[in-house]
């Protein structure tokens, strides 16, 4: 297994010099031709043999509907403009993201114009028509003359646009110049989630990962229309979120991670940065802080948080467990209060989760105590809590969602919480986490609820999984990856890469197009494009990768 390179690039670097000075033009009328920028590259020759034989229905997660039609191909060439809706600064950022995605490859200025469309553009267009698309969903027809995706929303203009990454030739996601021809499949896909909440999750405590590297995770999610990033910010082995007024969280409880490495953590304008560019991306940070359990960290910086008041050392094992916020003392809610406000206010999105894992040092008495004054602080400071399963026991209020991580198809604390209304959020360990080894013999991983294989990983429906919890119930599915064993880049990848995508369809697509012998040709599709990305993955040997 190849698990060398730390790479740590991110689109904005991406661009090379001359394009990035190149900047958007607006145009009165369709013509582009005299208005593309002129660069040091000359227009690449356009010759031979067009080895793309991407079909328009290879695409993850698998579209609602995909009508092939047996026209000529649409292509982008070097006139290509990308017509953009006036007036609507969310749809043009899209525009401007596709323009920068397609730039390294191609060569081509794709300039964006809000005139009239002109013959062999991309047109984004905003139509109330597609109302029942919802604001993620999308219409894309591609005809030789037009490439054309409608969507309700700048949401679904960006989903579209990932659907569009993939029928290209996988070179298009190059960053440095390559030859076309850059054909697009003719046809319709109209295509809407199966599920609102469609999430990644990484664990920035036990291993840290800067502010690129969680860029580079949110570039590869989004590919996959996942639309929630899940930061497990705090855990016994680190604190990774600056909170004012509590430095010793950072200075001392950040400054180590698994295995005694330096650890980290973001400050505020960081953790900013990460929250703009998952913006960008259409993905919404949810931020987790672990409690009362999974609190060693916090522990070991403020003795006045321990029922003891003796601070205990910083920890680098993986057990879990052994920590808890003391329960009984008033401290502890004007420290969690604190922590609440803060990252509620760095957070735009509506989810503030709490953890509530595995809190075996505290009592069960002692447990709801805890969540009966800590779930309201939660909303007080205008967020909707999500929390571990076990917080169900703490009956939150009907607006909180329920994340379920067990291994069993049935628990009888969520089938109470989806009764009394709470949405839940599924990432059954034995399927979803993502962390878990692949077979006995994979270097990286936990094994705890695995091992995992990909088929394992995509073979279940979410919408019956868990007994007497029905679809309605379900938010969404998320897939977690715990960081015991990952500490770079490479790493992530190798565990994400396959799985991460298989979740990821389970999100959007509807039960009808959820069929592994399709997915495992349309993932050896992928293959090229991760290699173009420079994505280590797992060759699996479920799936049918080209040259195998
Ligand atoms: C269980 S999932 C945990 C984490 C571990 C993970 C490893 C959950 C809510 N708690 O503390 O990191 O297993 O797979």
């Amino acid at each position: 297994m190849k698990r060398t390179r730390e790479s740590t690039r991110s689109p904005h670097s991406r661009l090379p010099a001359a394009l990035a000075l190149a900047t958007t033009v607006t145009l009165a009328c369709g013509t582009l031709a005299s208005a593309a920028p002129q660069t040091s590259a000359p227009h690449p020759e356009e010759h031979g043999a067009d080895k793309h034989t991407s079909a328009l229905s290879d695409v993850i997660p698998a579209p609602t509907s995909v009508e092939p039609d047996r026209g000529a191909k649409f292509r982008i060439k070097w006139h290509t403009g990308i017509h953009a809706p006036r007036g609507n600064a969310e749809a043009n950022r899209v525009a401007r993201y596709l323009q920068q995605r397609l730039r390294p490859s191609t060569r081509y200025g794709l300039l964006i114009n809000r005139g009239t469309p002109g013959r062999g553009d991309i047109v984004l267009s905003l139509d109330g028509s597609e109302q029942r698309l919802g604001e993620a969903g999308y219409r894309m027809n591609v005809d030789k003359k037009r490439l054309s995706i409608r969507a309700t929303s700048s949401e679904g203009l960006f989903n579209g646009v990932q659907t569009l990454r993939q029928l290209l030739p996988a070179k298009a996601e190059s960053d440095s110049p390559r030859h076309g021809p850059w054909k697009v499949p003719a046809g319709e896909i109209v295509d809407k989630p199966r599920f609102e909440h469609r999430s990644a999750m990484l664990d920035v405590a036990r291993h840290f990962f800067d502010v690129d590297q969680v860029k580079r995770y949110i570039d590869q999610i989004a590919q996959y229309k996942i639309n929630y990033l899940h930061l497990h910010l705090t855990d016994d082995q680190g604190w990774r979120i600056q909170i004012d007024g509590w430095p010793r969280l950072t200075s001392h409880g950040g400054s180590t991670e698994v295995g005694g490495g330096d650890g980290g953590y973001y400050t505020k304008r960081e953790y900013a940065e990460i929250v703009d560019y998952a913006a960008e991306n259409n993905v919404t940070i949810v931020p987790e802080i672990d409690m009362p359990g999974h609190t060693n960290a916090a522990l070991s910086s403020y003795a006045e948080l321990n029922c003891d008041g003796k601070a205990p050392p910083l920890y680098t094992g993986i057990e879990v467990g052994f920590s808890s916020l003391c329960v009984d003392k008033e401290v502890t809610y004007r420290f969690v209060d604190d922590v609440i406000r803060q990252v509620a206010a760095m957070t735009p999105g509506q989810y503030l989760h709490i953890g509530g894992d595995e809190a075996h040092s505290t009592t069960d008495e002692d447990y709801r105590k805890f969540m009966s004054e800590v779930l309201p602080m939660v909303e007080k400071h205008g967020k909707t809590p999500l929390g571990w399963h076990e917080y169900a026991q703490a009956e939150p209020s009907k607006s909180a969602m329920v994340q379920y991580w067990g291994t069993t198809r049935s628990n009888s604390e969520v089938a109470e919480a989806a009764d009394r209304g709470n949405d839940i959020l599924l990432s059954p360990a034995n399927k979803a986490y993502v962390d878990q080894k692949y077979n006995p013999d994979t270097e990286l991983g936990l094994d705890w609820a695995g091992p995992t294989t990909v088929r394992q990983a995509y073979d279940w429906n979410p919408g019956d999984f868990l007994e007497s919890v029905p679809d309605s119930a379900i938010a969404g599915v998320e897939a977690p990856l715990f960081s015991e064993t990952v500490t770079n880049s490479d790493e992530i990848e190798f565990m994400a890469f396959p799985r991460m995508p298989a979740i990821a369809e389970l999100g959007w697509s509807s039960p009808e197009e959820l069929d592994w012998s399709s997915f495992r040709r349309r993932l050896a599709g992928q293959a090229a494009s991760w290699q173009e990305q420079g994505i280590d993955f797992y060759r699996s040997e479920q799936v049918p990768w080209p040259g195998n």
